[in-house]
């Protein structure tokens, strides 16, 4: 029977933080892959298919409902096909440790990291040559590095090396990434180390889950 979900993947995106967790919550799924366009855009094709209003990346359609916004989504899949509680805890406390992940992924992490994106893409030619920038990224880099001193701090003490847990949950399915995207275009990182963020990261790439989802939708950033 063919698939009632349908993946609209962006190139390389926060889409694979769905297809990550479509692998571990064993679903199969349609796969509609797009490449950006050179300014960085989805093309036109993905932006009138996909059903997101702002034609922005991942975009999922389940039968007749359709999903975007990648934490929503995260819930959504989660409601629907995690009859066993193991990407999102039934228990309400850790429930609630998940959901603040999810969230702080998009709305802490991310805000702060791409705030530092857009000035790279949007100052003049001269700010760059003139230091301008690099002062912009040194006073936006204060929240940056709050975040991720908060996440160092939770990972290392963490028994199981995962978010919330010796398990994947939503919450390492939406983190991580955030933070492959802040470690690999050193945004506000200022040259520091992070060795349990990395740590980590190395251990959500060597997850089997998260290896299929790469293989199958060719992500890589
Ligand atoms: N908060 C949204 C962000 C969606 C978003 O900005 N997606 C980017 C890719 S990571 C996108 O579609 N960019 C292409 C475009 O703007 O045309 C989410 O978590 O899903």
């Amino acid at each position: 029977m063919a698939p009632s979900i349908t993946l609209w993947f962006l190139q390389a995106s926060r889409s694979i933080r769905i297809a990550w967790l479509l692998e571990e919550l064993h679903q199969d799924y349609n796969l509609k892959f797009f490449d950006r366009m050179s300014n960085m855009k989805a093309p036109d094709e993905f932006k009138s298919g996909c059903g997101n209003a702002l034609g922005k990346a991942p975009s999922l359609q389940d039968g007749d409902v359709t999903v975007f916004e990648s934490g929503a989504i995260t819930e959504y899949l989660c409601e629907k096909y995690d009859e066993e509680n193991r990407l999102m805890p039934r228990d309400a406390k850790e429930r609630v440790k998940v959901l603040q992940w999810i969230h702080a992924s998009e709305a802490t992490f991310m805000l702060h990291a791409l705030a530092i994106t857009y000035a790279r893409w949007n100052v003049p030619a001269h700010c760059k040559d003139n230091g301008d920038l690099a002062a912009m990224e040194k006073g936006m880099s204060a929240n940056v590095q709050n975040d991720l001193e908060w996440l160092e701090s939770e990972l290392s003490a963490s028994k199981g090396g995962f978010l919330c847990g010796d398990k994947v949950t939503a919450a390492d399915t939406m983190m991580q990434f955030s933070l492959e995207f802040i470690m690999g275009t050193n945004l506000g990182t200022q040259g520091k180390e992070w060795p349990a963020i990395n740590k980590w990261l190395e251990k959500c790439r060597a997850c089997e889950g998260y290896r299929k989802a790469v293989e199958k939708t060719g992500h890589r950033l």
